[in-house]
Order: structure tokens, then sequence, then C-alpha cells
């Protein structure tokens, strides 16, 4: 069946216990509670640039929720998410996002561009595709150091028109490197819109052209996120590979904030 935005979401706990299902919730809320909060710091311009994941946190938080603490994750501009489910504590992050000392790069970075080591999330430096490269760097290292671990990395649909999506992805399948290449598929590509960037039905069938397992899950739904990266990345630490998995969502919000934003209200296909 294809996943479009508009496949109705069905949760189906399956095993999941209560404390489980209650982490996804509290890890779900937190961002869209900051994400709030940085709207109002924003206009009050106390911040200068806010890159809006509201709508897509099911994408953020499955992923993160679903992997161990010490595996790499290479998120992009729309994953705060990650870094919240990663449990970064909020002084530091806002003091990031104000630019003030307490963050992670002295105030020299803004919004997303920063990672930071001790919660294995490598930032993204205003790049998209050339991020999925580095995932391959990450797990070539724990492939040859026999870690069992696997990697995660983020790209939007508009990154995965560019020319390092190919290269990475293709190098992944020819060496067997234990990544996860989720894109993010959220019906634009800043603004173009998806019928004026790609032909192709699903993200997954690219899998296809690397000889690669390819995947598409509701992104909207959090416990089918959680569930799928779970059960792959158990799979991925014993039998080393790459996988795509395309997330369908939508981006409800405009590119960056402070452009001229109008909600969003439908998706062109
Ligand atoms: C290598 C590179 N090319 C272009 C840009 C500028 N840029 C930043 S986000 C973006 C759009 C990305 O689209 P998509 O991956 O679909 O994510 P979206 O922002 O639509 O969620 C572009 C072109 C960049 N930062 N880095």
């Amino acid at each position: 069946m294809l996943i479009t935005a508009e496949t109705p979401i069905k949760f189906d706990r399956k095993k999941q216990k209560d404390d489980t299902l209650l982490k996804l919730y509290k890890n779900i809320l937190k961002p869209r509670m900051i994400e709030e909060k940085m709207l109002l710091l924003l206009r009050q311009g106390r911040i200068a640039k806010w890159f809006s994941g509201i709508g897509q946190e099911a994408i953020s938080v499955g992923v993160a929720s679903a992997l161990n603490k010490d595996e790499f994750i290479l998120p992009m501009h729309r994953n705060l998410g990650v870094f919240t489910t990663r449990e970064i504590p909020l002084n530091r992050l806002f003091s990031q996002f104000q630019g003030k000392p307490g963050g992670f790069t002295q105030g020299r970075d803004r919004s997303f561009h920063f990672g930071t080591q001790d919660y294995k999330i490598v930032g993204m430096i205003s790049h998209l595709g050339p991020q999925l490269g580095v995932a391959d760097g990450i797990a070539l290292a724990d492939k040859l150091k026999k870690d069992k671990k696997v990697t995660v990395v983020f790209s939007g649909d508009g990154g995965a028109s560019e020319g390092d999506f190919h290269e990475s992805i293709n190098t992944a399948a020819v060496w067997d490197l234990p990544v996860i290449f989720v894109i993010e598929n959220n019906g634009y590509g800043l603004s173009t819109p998806s019928n004026e960037q790609f032909r192709c039905k699903s993200f997954a069938d690219k899998a296809i052209g690397y000889g690669i397992e390819g995947v598409t899950v509701d992104g909207n739904n959090v416990l089918k996120v959680y569930e799928t990266v779970k059960n792959l990345a158990e799979s991925i630490r014993e039998n080393p590979r790459p996988v795509i998995l395309e997330c369908v969502t939508f981006r409800m919000r405009g590119h960056e904030e402070a452009s001229r934003n109008k909600i969003c209200t439908e998706r062109i296909i």
C-alpha cells in the first residue's frame, strides 16, 4: 500500500508496555512545547532564526527513542525531538539557541547548526546531502571495530535530490555499512512542492536501485516509527547493512520562521 500524508493514522500498541507509551508521549510533547515557546521568543527578538518541525515530531522522537544512547544520530534542521529525546539539559539547549556561552558553540552558531559528542549527535553545518556521507564514516569505524552499533542519519526529501545522497547510499550498500538513512518526506524541499522536485512514488523504491532494503512508514505515527527503527536497529547490529527508511509526514509551517510564513493547509503531491 502506498503511504501518503492522507493515509489515516492507525495506532497499534502491539506489546508495548505502558511505560514505553508514556515515555513516547512525554518525549513527543516536549519539542512541541519548546517550539511554541520559540515562536514567542522569535517575535520578541530574543532568537534570530528558527526551523519548525511542528507536525513532524513523531519521526525525531520515534527514531531517538528506539536507538541506544551510545549510537550516533545525525539530525537535520527539523529534528528538535532528537536533541530533547537525548535529554540535553534545557538550559544548555536554550543557551545554544540564544547564542549564549552556556551552549555548545560559545554563541558561534544558531538554531540547529551544532552537535555534541556528549550526546552522540553530529551537528549539521548547513549541509543536507553531505551529512549522509559522514554517517558512512561513523558506521565504517563501528564495523571495523565490530562494535555492533547502528548510525542514523536524516535527510529531507529535498536533501535526497542532492548528489551526496546517491554516493553515500551506494557506498553504504557496497560496504554493508550499518546505517539507517531516514528520509523525512514532508511534501516540500524548502518551498518547492514534491511534484516539482521528484518523480518517484516512494523513496523506499529508490532502495531497489542500490540493492538494499527500503521501508516506508507513516511518519506521523510515533509508535510505528519507534517499532520499525527498534526492529531494524536490532537486526542491523547483528547483520550490518544500510536501510532506507522513508517517513511520510507533512510540514505544517514554512521553511523557516524569519521568512514570511503562512501556515500550509494543503499538501501538493
Ligand atoms: C548542501 C546544501 N545545499 C543547500 C542548502 C540550503 N538549504 C537548506 S534547507 C534546504 C531545503 C531542504 O529541503 P528538504 O530536505 O526537503 O527539507 P525541508 O526544509 O523542506 O524540510 C535548502 C535548499 C544547504 N543548507 N546545504
